[in-house]
């Protein structure tokens, strides 16, 4: 693998260490600690960062706080779709700088982080919409008097702290961002300690657009940051992303001041091919649902459930695409599957992978760590796919965060419900047929926060995306997202008589 630290860096990457973002400032953490990020293509630093804790949180809280009860509390909400709308060109246009940052320290393919454009673009102007059109209702009240009037304000909640994953670093703060501006809230964001570079980035971005000093704070850290965010007494909000036990962690550290909450969290999504599927259209996208972003995506369609009739070609089908897919260095433009993001995360794929093969599951493609030749250095392992599992394999059960498909077989759709239902996770699902009465039985029956139909890992802004069971609560995107960062507060008024 060519040494990516040699070519041309972001000029954001600069000299020394990236700082914190609290109040419109670049600032160090207040102990002077910082951590690395690594590239996880070659296993090298990529840059030293500001390791915020409890004391930094407290300051960027208390910036947010006075940022929301200050000037930014008298903006119209035209006048924040205005600064959305300036926000969404300046990020844009600054796409390729952030699509090389994530990559660079994500590990995404250069090819898959520079689509993200269209996304960022998309989630702003969608939400800037929203801004104007989200408002509070008149109800006919028959307990008050017929000289009255009755209505219902929507006012912000408040401070919200957002705390990311690292598997979309720019995407996933913008979809946090968006909410926030639209509603008029203020916002500490903690992305995740693997790939914290874009969001500070995108923070500013944000002055660039005009919005003011301590609405949007980024504070680097490790977990101890998040857990000071969750615990924060100064928090009105905390909106989660990530791992199923740290989202219970937050539950708990919530508890103090009755934070809001909303947790998107993990999965084990099943994906059904039925024998009548277009299968030309099934293999690449059986595939995709679990290797795009190496596997490293929530609602990837990790339980692949194959009707027994066509059960052996169509798993030969993905293993042959899974063994063309060009894995690689993610800056070439012709790499579809980079590494994984982390020396941690490579060791828990390559666990599972190991899992699989001693439960008796068969590697019909990939299986084990990339470690010939130019790969050895960085985090990568092949897309893999195992046949012969079985449902209580761990590989079935427990979510792996890495491009591995579990295959089984089934014959009816009752039983595809039942199985795919059999999973302490509900994100998402999909199912191919050209049956519409299949179609249906099988999205009504799935009980998760999204069923794709002949497609899969589709998002859109206006679509709500979250969990049923222990994959969370609370929807991100649509309508439904903005009313989590507003309270409602009713008016009654009785008339002068
Ligand atoms: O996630 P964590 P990790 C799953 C996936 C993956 C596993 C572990 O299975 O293999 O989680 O990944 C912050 N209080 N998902 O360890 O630990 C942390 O600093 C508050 C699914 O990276 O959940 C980071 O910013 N915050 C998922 C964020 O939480 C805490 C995406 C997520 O880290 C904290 C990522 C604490 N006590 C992983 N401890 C998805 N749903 O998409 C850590 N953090």
């Amino acid at each position: 693998m060519q040494d990516t630290t040699q070519r041309p860096l972001p000029a954001f990457l600069g000299q020394g260490p990236r700082l914190l973002f609290i109040n419109g400032k670049h600032v160090p953490a207040r102990s002077g600690k910082t951590f690395q990020t690594i590239n996880p293509a070659t296993g090298k630093v990529l840059a030293e960062v500001a390791q915020a804790g409890a004391e930094d949180v407290d300051i960027a809280v208390k910036a947010a706080r006075r940022a929301f009860e200050g000037p930014w509390s008298k903006w119209r909400p035209a006048e924040r779709q205005a600064a959305m709308l300036r926000l969404a060109e300046l990020v844009e246009r600054n796409y390729d700088e952030l699509a090389l940052l994530d990559t660079l320290d994500l590990g995404a393919p250069i090819s898959r982080t520079t689509l993200g454009r269209k996304r960022a673009g998309a989630l702003l102007r969608y939400y800037s919409g929203l801004a104007t059109s989200t408002h509070g209702e008149t109800i006919e009240s028959s307990f008050m008097p017929h000289d009255s009037l009755t209505y219902t304000l929507k006012e912000p909640v408040g401070v919200v702290g957002a705390i990311n994953p690292w598997n979309g670093p720019i995407g996933m703060a913008i979809w946090k961002l968006c909410p926030v501006l639209a509603s008029g809230c203020t916002v500490v964001l903690k992305p995740a300690e693997q790939a914290p570079l874009s969001p500070l980035r995108l923070a500013e971005l944000c002055m660039e657009a005009g919005i003011p000093e301590g609405v949007v704070n980024v504070v680097t850290g490790l977990g101890d940051a998040g857990a000071a965010l969750a615990e924060h007494p100064g928090v009105d909000k905390v909106a989660f992303t990530g791992s199923t036990e740290v989202g219970r962690k937050i539950v708990r550290a919530s508890a103090g001041n009755l934070k809001r909450l909303s947790m998107e969290l993990g999965g084990k999504s099943a994906n059904i091919v039925f024998a009548d599927a277009d299968l030309d259209q099934a293999v690449p996208g059986a595939a995709m649902a679990v290797y795009m972003n190496s596997g490293q995506i929530c609602s990837a369609g990790t339980r692949l459930f194959v009707q027994r009739p066509i059960y052996d070609e169509f798993v030969q089908r993905v293993a042959d695409f899974a063994k063309k897919l060009r894995v690689g260095d993610p800056l070439d433009p012709e790499t579809q599957m980079g590494p994984l993001v982390s020396a941690e995360q490579l060791d828990r794929v390559c666990s599972y992978m190991q899992l699989g093969k001693e439960q008796g599951a068969r590697a019909l493609a990939g299986g084990a760590r990339l470690t010939d030749g130019p790969l050895a250095n960085g985090f990568f392992v092949p897309p893999t796919l195992f046949a012969d599992v079985r449902d209580d394999m761990r590989i079935a059960r427990e979510e792996i965060f890495g491009p591995v498909v579990a295959a089984l077989p089934f014959d009816t759709v009752e039983e595809a419900i039942t199985r795919g239902n059999d999973s302490e996770y509900g994100l998402g699902g999909g199912v191919w047929t050209r049956d519409l009465n299949t179609a249906h039985r099988i999205a009504k029956g799935l009980r998760t926060g999204t069923v794709w139909v002949n497609c899969y890992q589709v998002l859109d802004p206006a679509v709500p995306f979250g969990g049923f069971k222990q994959s969370g609560f609370g929807r991100e995107s649509g309508n439904e997202h903005m009313h989590e960062y507003f309270e409602t507060k009713a008016v009654m008024v009785k008339f002068d008589q």
